[in-house]
């Protein structure tokens, strides 16, 4: 389409009178985005057929990632990138007077994710892709993306988001590979030559559109896909009353995540679930079909991957696809099904770990409740063999118990591979949360550390970085990320160590002006820029941090000879819309922040800010500018993180505790490169199981605690009296469970250390190369690889070049 810059602003130009219908003067933004979208999505696709081509011919086996989420961002400058047109573009755009940061502006954020679950499954596609092996996801085209986040006098306001309001350039939509998705009805049963077989009847289809997307690997041919199924009203059925089955069907791909604290709401995730999964079992098998004639090898040439709980339908649903479409019998399609299913837990927090009621989940899903139960029954009759008389523990680890189906006990009994995502975490999963399981199936057990892609949480956000690397140690560790480690050759050059200054700086500026942008707020580039950026939530302890700030606020007043090095503390944090405990910690940040932004007795040491409407592009200018990363979680509640690899990659240094993937970024950088406080994993999991703690006590006997606790309800916050006694109950009548108060004093004391050790400007930049010439070990391509060796065994098809 174009080799160089003059080519691409011929191209741009025809491009953009041709689907603007304006001259190149008259054309808005927009049009010049949606022009460079368009052409850039044009020239992948001769390299996208022919990735597909390839992947036929080759025959090798190909994986799928069924996600509920995939947090993309915006896709733009990253496929530039990845093309290496990125120059070229640049330089021709700006010929034409156009910037292509401005451009970059106008593209929505794709936030079909919540946090860390979706991000990774982003990550991990572009791994896939940059390592030629051939992985696509699936997922759900919602409407409407994670919500838009204001922030209206301190208080969190939820706006619908409107990614598509004005189109995705980036998607192709592909009508004719509709499926027709069926609910409710009920199961007729026949007899054939001696077997029965099963027919799923007078059901309310809904028709499942793809749309695709390309995935562009770095300095490869290879283009995979990401499948979005949308939800639209069927043309074969005929209803009664069309408004409402209009309205019903297009409710399944309107919202990620509806409320579920009613029937309505739940119906609508189940129904959702099991739209993805259905969709995209059918059309996996439907392209398997066009290519092999044995059905019995199915697991031999495709993986089907689960993130988290959401799509385990898939198990069923493939099951009945064998079952009652290829006519195979139970034991051959249950083998052919645990061999094809993999599986990965990303958490375990009970409330997230899903069950669904049977009154619920029979009559929306008929057959696919039938197989479940029959997976079920066969399932408790091997427990019962293996263990007689152990009624209890076969009650427990039943996938139908109490009237309920069990989504996590369905993924490890109908998968191969059960991984979770850190180190301890995956212990826990073996000692602890699933240890029965774990004991029956010791072989699905392993590990898969998190990774982020270097690519765009490098490459992309932090070009300076990136350019200053490149200096020192060549370009090389773009595809070979654990090359990283050459630059600890530089710990000792001062003229390299202040130019990773400069770069800290220039971020920080950057990042200064969308703050002051955004708030109003100025702040201090000179002082350290401390960042909690992550989904609101108890156990990761925003808490935690403001009470600190709090605690500081309070020496400063109180003591006019305390001096610390100036710190600005950001934040930025999206609550779950019911989840209000959530919502008061982001009111109280956002008091604390009026308070000391507003007094001028700290504000010269301390200023608090929060980022509203916390998303993939915001964190890509956050990330950058960080000089200490927050990754203060309750330890053994944080499954990974993956915030925590990104701000290390950056060369912010951690203020964390021995949780999630934390424990192996220490165990990288050595015990000097990093700030470790509070309980251990074993401590907290100890005080649960046996008791022991009491956050009075703390609260009691630690002046410094009292002071804070007893300011969010005696006034402090003048304008907001009743407002936070719900944290304080939390701390002090509920004891604490996120043991904020027991971590309080430790984390004072590695604050404290952090102002001290930033003093020594030298020995901080050395510890900030340090880790971020360790963090290559955390790309996703390490993790993609060993998900490629250890449970799908797929190997790299698409090599360069395809032409
Ligand atoms: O594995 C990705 C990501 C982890 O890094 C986080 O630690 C974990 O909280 C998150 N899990 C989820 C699932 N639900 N919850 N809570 O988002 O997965």
């Amino acid at each position: 389409m174009f080799s160089n810059k003059t080519e691409f602003k011929e191209v741009f130009l025809q491009r953009l009178e041709m689907t603007c219908g304006k001259s190149f003067k008259e054309s808005s933004k927009r049009d010049r985005y949606q022009t460079l979208g368009n052409m850039i999505r044009e020239y992948v696709s001769s390299n996208w057929i022919k990735t597909n081509e390839k992947y036929r011919s080759a025959k090798e086996k190909q994986v799928y990632y069924l996600s509920i989420e995939f947090l993309l961002g915006k896709l733009l400058r990253h496929n530039l990138l990845n093309l290496g047109v990125d120059q070229v573009v640049q330089e021709g755009l700006s010929e034409l007077g156009i910037n292509l940061d401005d451009l970059e502006e106008v593209e929505a954020d794709a936030a079909l994710g919540n946090g860390g679950l979706g991000r990774l499954a982003a990550c991990f596609l572009d791994s896939l892709a940059c390592l030629n092996l051939p992985g696509h996801g699936c997922g759900i085209r919602y409407k409407h993306g994670l919500f838009e986040q204001k922030i209206v006098d301190g208080y969190q306001v939820e706006l619908p988001e409107q990614w598509l309001r004005n189109g995705h350039v980036w998607e192709v939509r592909k009508a004719d590979l509709s499926i027709e998705v069926p609910f409710w009805g009920k199961v007729e049963t026949l007899e054939k030559d001696g077997r029965l077989t099963f027919r799923h009847v007078d059901a309310e289809t809904i028709t499942a559109v793809p749309y695709d997307v390309p995935v562009v690997g770095y300095n490869t041919d290879t283009v995979n896909t990401l499948r979005l199924w949308s939800a639209e009203p069927s043309p074969y059925l005929v209803h009664k009353d069309i408004m409402k089955y209009k309205r019903e069907t297009e409710a399944v791909s309107d919202f990620l995540y509806p409320d579920d604290t009613h029937d309505e709401g739940k119906i609508l995730r189940l129904k959702q679930q099991y739209f993805l999964v259905s969709a995209s079992i059918r059309s996996i098998i439907r392209a398997y079909r066009k290519q092999f004639n044995r059905i019995e090898d199915l697991h031999e040439h495709v993986g089907i991957h689960i993130n988290d709980t959401h799509p385990v339908l898939a198990i069923p649903e493939l099951m009945r696809v064998l079952l009652d479409e290829e006519n195979l019998g139970w034991e051959e399609a249950w083998h052919i099904t645990t061999q094809t299913i993999s599986y990965t837990n990303h958490t375990t927090l009970a409330e997230a770990l899903e069950k669904w009621p049977i009154r619920i989940f029979q009559p929306l899903l008929p057959r696919i409740y039938m197989i479940v139960n029959e997976i079920n029954e066969r399932f408790c009759q091997q427990l019962w063999q293996k263990y007689p008389g152990e009624w209890n523990r076969i009650e427990n680890m039943a996938i139908i118990a109490h009237d309920q189906v069990k989504m996590a006990h369905l993924a490890i009994v109908g998968s191969h591979s059960v991984n979770g995502v850190a180190e301890i975490h995956t212990e826990i999963l073996k000692k602890r949360e699933m240890n029965s399981f774990y004991q029956l199936y010791p072989e699905k057990f392993n590990n898969k550390t998190n990774g982020i892609t270097h690519r765009r949480w490098l490459l992309k956000s932090n070009p300076k970085l990136t350019n200053l690397i490149c200096e020192g140690i060549g370009d090389s560790w773009i595809s070979k990320p654990d090359q990283l480690l050459e630059l600890e050759g530089y710990q000792d050059d001062p003229a390299f160590l202040d130019q990773l200054f400069m770069v800290k700086q220039e971020n920080k500026i950057k990042l200064a002006a969308r703050i002051k942008e955004q708030t109003g707020i100025n702040v201090d580039i000179t002082s350290i820029f401390d960042i909690q950026v992550k989904r609101l939530h108890a156990y990761k302890r925003q808490l935690l941090n403001i009470l600190h700030i709090m605690y500081l606020y309070n020496r400063i007043k109180e003591d006019s000879s305390f001096t610390m090095y100036p710190r600005t503390f950001i934040f930025g944090a999206k609550a779950s819309p019911g989840y209000y405990y959530a919502k008061k910690i982001i009111k109280l940040i956002n008091s604390v922040a009026d308070k000391v932004n507003n007094d001028p007795v700290v504000r010269g040491q301390i200023r608090v800010v929060f980022l509203e409407n916390y998303r993939v592009s915001l964190a890509e200018e956050i990330f950058p500018a960080a000089d200490v990363s927050e990754q203060i979680s309750t330890a053994s509640k944080e499954a990974s993180g993956t915030g925590n690899m990104k701000f290390m990659m950056n060369g912010a240094l951690t203020v964390g505790t021995l949780d999630g993937a934390n424990i192996e970024i220490k165990e990288m950088v050595g015990d000097d490169n990093i700030f470790i406080f509070g309980l251990t994993a074993e401590e907290v999991l100890d005080y649960y199981q046996n008791g022991g703690y009491r956050s009075f006590e703390y609260y009691h006997h630690d002046k410094r605690i009292r002071t804070v606790v007893d300011q969010l309800t005696n006034g402090f916050f003048e304008d907001v009296e009743d407002e936070f006694e719900m944290i304080s109950d939390s701390l002090i009548m509920e004891n604490d469970q996120y043991f904020v108060l027991r971590d309080f004093a430790s984390y004072i004391d590695v604050q404290k250390e952090v102002g001290l050790k930033y003093k020594d400007q030298n020995q901080w930049l050395k510890m900030s190369l340090l880790n971020i010439s360790r963090s290559g070990h955390f790309s996703s391509d390490r993790t993609i690889q060993q998900y490629a060796d250890d449970i799908w065994n797929i190997r790299p098809v698409n090599k360069r070049p395809l032409t």
